[in-house]
Formats: structure tokens, sequence, C-alpha cells
């Protein structure tokens, strides 16, 4: 019979380290919030949690992969609102926080959760920050949790990861 493996969403016990980027942080500190509720709302214990500022979403993967590298963290939500409208550089600070951040994730291991808005201008991303469409940051978290308790899953009992 087929083995099937799911992260389930029980917190408890996790470490999770959140990093947010400064720039736009009328929307970023929402989706700081929804991420802090989604974990507490999923047992992740307030101890357990550990928030980066960082001055823009560029500076988002460089801190991700030093906080994952510690080996103290089962996961790490970076967290962050590029917005067309207000940059010229838009695709460079997007592109790279993305395939910076999954670089962090390949390079330690360790589940690294993009949670950064890419929108055409402010609106957008305060739809997107706890409005009309949700909160990207609170998906992020849950989705640190799930990935953490896949990865758990599939390396088995035993697993640990590094007292600090
Ligand atoms: N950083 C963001 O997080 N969002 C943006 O929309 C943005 N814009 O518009 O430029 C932005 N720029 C700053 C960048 O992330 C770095 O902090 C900066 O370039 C220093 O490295």
């Amino acid at each position: 019979m087929a083995r099937e493996l799911r992260g389930n969403l029980q917190g408890n016990g996790l470490r999770v380290a959140i990093v947010v980027a400064r720039f736009n942080q009328f929307v970023t500190q929402k989706l700081l919030e929804g991420a802090r509720d989604a974990l507490s709302s999923h047992g992740v214990d307030d101890d357990g949690v550990t928030v980066a500022w960082v001055p823009g979403s560029f500076e988002l993967p460089l801190t991700a992969k030093t906080l994952a590298g510690t080996g103290s963290y089962d996961a790490v939500v970076c967290l962050g609102a590029v917005i067309r409208g207000e940059t010229t550089h838009y695709d460079m600070v997007a592109g790279q926080a993305a395939s910076g951040i999954s670089r962090a994730a390949l390079d330690t291991e360790v589940p690294v959760i993009f949670g950064v808005l890419t929108c055409e201008n402010m609106e957008q991303a305060i739809d997107r920050a706890g409005g009309k469409s949700g909160n990207l940051g609170h998906n992020a978290a849950v989705g640190a949790i799930e990935m953490a308790r896949l990865l758990q899953a599939i390396r088995g009992p035993g697993q640990a990861i590094k007292e600090p």
C-alpha cells in the first residue's frame, strides 16, 4: 500500500523564526500580525517565535539563511511587500527575494516560506494583508507549520533540531 505523507497543522513545540521587511511597513506589519495570529492559533508557543526585522525584501534571504543555519528553528517565514507602482526595480527586488528565499531553504534544508506580496499597487497589497483577499502572512505561517511537520514525518523520529 502506498505511504502518504502530510504535514499536520499542530504547532505545539515548534520553533519558528519570522523575518519581516520594514519597507512598506504599513503592509508588512499587518502580515506580521497575521503570521503571529496563525502561529498562536495553531499552538506555537510565543516563546518559540523569533522576529527579525530587515530593511527591505532584498535582505530577507540572507537573514533567513542565517537563522535557518543556526539549527534552532523548525521553519522560517519571510514577510515583505514589493509594490510595482512605487519602484523601478520591482522585478529585481521581487526576483532576488524569491530566488534567495528558495536557495536559503535548499541550502539549509529548513523550510523557508515565501510570504512576500508582489503587487501592482498599494491597494492590492492592503487587500492581501488582512483586507478583502485574506492575509498572506497568516497563510505563510500555516505553510511553515505544515512544512515543518512534513519534513519531520519524512525524516522520521529522532530527528532533532540543535539547542541554541
Ligand atoms: N523593498 C521592499 O521590500 N519592497 C519594495 O517595494 C522595495 N522598493 O520599492 O524598492 C524595496 N526596496 C528596498 C530593497 O529591498 C533593499 O532594502 C534596498 O535595495 C537595500 O538593499
